[in-house]
């Protein structure tokens, strides 16, 4: 029983890389049309698709293994847009001393309050930082509404990967206060 209930969802769940699709009524209403990032920053930054564009453009690839179930057959998915890490780098993340930076969060919220977090460590110290990606395109064709124009996503991670459409702000937060 349990079995047929997991294939039923695995045969739902088969598309897009990064899903299970979501159905939403109205989607345009969550558009995000420019990406905030601020916090412990010495420079705020607002930014939409086309400055993005102007920055340092990279290509990821995302393996199907770091979808949501890691089981079906499905197709790789490219992704362009700008490394978290270059626009935390351009923001200019502000610490006291030295060794604060290990105790900032870096917080990504979208327009429908969907939130995931990174730790600075994870983002700068680790392989994971490499592949987390503020993306405006899959696959050669700008992200269309339903998959939030502006997205973040993170291509290292095993399954399941940290995904948000909609991307409306990152935030770089003091992790001991
Ligand atoms: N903004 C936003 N991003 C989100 C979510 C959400 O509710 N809002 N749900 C997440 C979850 S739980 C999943 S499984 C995937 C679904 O992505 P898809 O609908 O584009 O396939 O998006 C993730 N990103
Ligand atoms: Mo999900």
């Amino acid at each position: 029983m349990h079995h047929l209930f997991k294939m039923v969802v695995l045969i739902l769940l088969a598309g897009s890389c990064v899903d299970a699709k979501v159905k939403v009524d109205n989607p345009e209403k969550f558009e995000s049309k420019e990406l905030l990032v601020s916090g412990e920053v010495q420079e705020s930054l607002n930014l939409g698709v086309a400055d993005l564009r102007k920055l340092d453009v990279k290509t990821l690839v995302l393996d199907p293994k770091a979808c949501m179930t890691g089981q079906s057959k499905r197709a790789e998915e490219s992704y362009r847009g700008i490394l978290l890490k270059d626009l935390l780098n351009k923001a200019g993340i502000l610490a006291k001393a030295h060794n604060d930076v290990k105790k900032m969060v870096v917080v990504a919220r979208a327009t429908d309050g969907y939130t995931v977090v990174f730790s600075w460590g994870e983002l700068f110290l680790s392989k994971v930082g490499e592949g987390v990606l503020v993306a405006f395109e899959k696959d050669g064709k700008p992200l269309v509404v339903e998959e939030g124009k502006m997205a973040l996503i993170s291509i290292n991670d095993s399954q399941n990967s940290r995904y948000i459409r909609w991307l409306a702000s990152i935030e770089a937060v003091d992790g001991s206060s």
